[in-house]
């Protein structure tokens, strides 16, 4: 690719297109720039890239437009079949993603991670394990942070990122140094039709490598198993369920071959998916020469990330827990399996077009008392619910309806948990938006049951309550318009 002898097309405005178009300008490429959506996220973020000296397309000149350039650059939430894109490719053009750009043009060393869920987590874990081992090493990718920025670091640095399947589908140069594949469970088939296509897109992360590069694979998921047999990098395996070759999980403690690196019981973040992550971290961790010192030090003061599993606060005896990174049934069910304390559960979205039988079924041997059913896939939620046997939940339809309503039913001593097994698209821009949303709610929650201690403290009530639920008062004063926003089921 020859960017100042080439004329581009940048689709999608946001992070990944932003960085994309930016990128190009500085290489004094030909840059037109077009988003679908209007608004003034976008309007900003045009003005700023013509400013940098990007054209910007009108919708009416979109198709001659598209006939003079020559490659089109697609945001990873872009589907591959966008009618532009098929254009594109029914005239021969090339079309990359952000990914691809940068996979082209970056001269550090990559460890690229994939998989269902834990991308995130392993990769936040990983760089900054490398980073005490004393490698410049920076997280980028599917994380939040486009790969195209990070094509300024020299071969001493690493580069650690997360790669989703929406990349992956635009992606065909990336060759990572190590690649992670943590596991794999249904996940956005609403995009990619079928599992099939789904499977054969992780699979394309270790399509270009080598003898010399490293597959670190979870021994313990079939699917993830199989790669190994795909792929002509140097297989190292993770698992808690046997002592493979690579990093396990035996009597209580992480190893890596024969050797200990350090009792699961130091691990901050909860659950068996975290030593899964933990393990795959070693794995890499060891293959990139970090002492096994610096790996249990780096691992034992990792915190967790945003919006997994994460606290938020008390309120009235509740405990608020945002984890709003579930976007899938596997993720809510690690999650769930988390939860020691009866447990409201807030779940709901944007469908992304599968079944939720094996949620409800994980739901009904579990500490979840209460689903609230929200958003654009409350009644596929509701049917599954219904056809598993699992009885107790309440419909709604907006999300801050329903955190509204988990605060009230919830009792003293119980969890409400948000992990929606959805994605936030038909109510917010990104699970992101949708956790900071819940910590917002929440702490008004706080706020009204500090102030009504505050005003029974000077004012005792009548019939001497002791305890005031943080949303009596809304419930009392408008009780027609609670009424009015819980879906009547039949
Ligand atoms: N748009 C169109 N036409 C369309 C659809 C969208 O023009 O048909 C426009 C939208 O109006 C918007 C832009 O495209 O302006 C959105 O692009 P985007 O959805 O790719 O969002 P970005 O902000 O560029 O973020 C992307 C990734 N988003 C998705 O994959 C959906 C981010 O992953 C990533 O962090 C970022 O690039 C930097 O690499 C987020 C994500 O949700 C976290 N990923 C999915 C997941 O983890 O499950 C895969």
């Amino acid at each position: 690719m020859y960017p100042e002898q080439q004329i581009f097309f940048v689709l999608g405005l946001s992070r990944s297109g932003r960085a994309a178009a930016e990128f190009l300008l500085s290489k004094n490429a030909v840059v037109y720039i077009y988003d679908d959506v209007s608004g003034e996220r976008v309007e900003q973020s045009a003005r700023e890239l013509v400013a940098k000296g990007a054209k910007r397309v009108a919708k009416e000149m979109l198709g001659k437009t598209a006939e003079t350039c020559d490659v089109l650059v697609l945001s990873p939430g872009i589907p591959i079949d966008h009618p532009l894109a098929v254009a594109f490719k029914r005239r021969g053009k090339a079309v990359v993603g952000e990914t691809e750009l940068a996979a082209r043009y970056m001269r550090c060393p990559i460890v690229a991670v994939t998989g269902t869920n834990g991308k995130t987590t392993t990769v936040s874990m990983l760089a900054e394990v490398l980073q005490k081992g004393g490698l410049n090493a920076k997280a980028c990718g599917n994380i939040g942070s486009p790969m195209i920025d990070y094509c300024t670091l020299d071969e001493k640095s690493v580069a650690v990122a997360e790669i989703s399947s929406f990349q992956l589908e635009t992606l065909n140069s990336l060759c990572p140094h190590i690649s992670l594949v943590l596991n794999i469970t249904e996940d956005h088939l609403n995009r990619h039709y079928n599992m099939e296509n789904y499977i054969f897109l992780k699979a394309k992360l270790l399509k270009n490598a080598s003898e010399s590069e490293y597959a670190v694979l979870n021994f313990d998921d079939g699917i993830v198993r199989g790669f190994a047999e795909k792929t002509k990098a140097q297989t190292v395996w993770f698992s808690v369920r046997e002592k493979v070759r690579g990093a396990y999980y035996e009597n209580g403690d992480l190893y890596f071959n024969d050797e200990k690196i350090m009792p699961a019981s130091d691990l901050l973040a909860e659950g068996v998916h975290n030593i899964q992550n933990a393990l795959a971290v070693i794995a890499a961790s060891k293959i990139m020469g970090v002492k096994t010192k610096d790996i249990a030090e780096a691992l034992a003061s990792f915190k967790g990330i945003k919006h997994r599993i994460e606290t938020v606060d008390e309120v009235c005896g509740v405990a608020y827990v945002d984890d709003s990174k579930g976007t899938n049934a596997d993720a809510t069910i690690k999650a769930v399996q988390c939860m020691k304390r009866k447990t409201l559960l807030l779940l709901g979205g944007k469908n992304k077009g599968y079944d939720y039988s094996k949620l409800f079924t994980a739901l009904k041997n579990s500490n979840v008392v209460h689903a609230i059913l929200y958003g654009e896939n409350r009644y596929a939620l509701l049917k599954s619910a219904r056809e598993q046997g699992f009885e107790s939940v309440t419909v709604c339809e907006t999300f801050a309806f329903a955190v509204r309503i988990a605060a009230m039913l919830a009792k003293r001593g119980q969890t409400v948990l948000l992990s929606p097994a959805s994605a936030s698209f038909d109510e917010f821009t990104s699970y992101e938006e949708r956790g900071d949303a819940f910590v917002e709610i929440v702490r008004s929650l706080k706020q009204k049951s500090a102030s009504a201690e505050q005003s029974l403290q000077t004012e005792p009530s009548p019939d001497g309550n002791e305890t005031v639920d943080g949303d009596e008062g809304d419930r009392k004063s408008d009780p027609d318009r609670f009424q009015a926003d819980v879906e009547e089921i039949e």
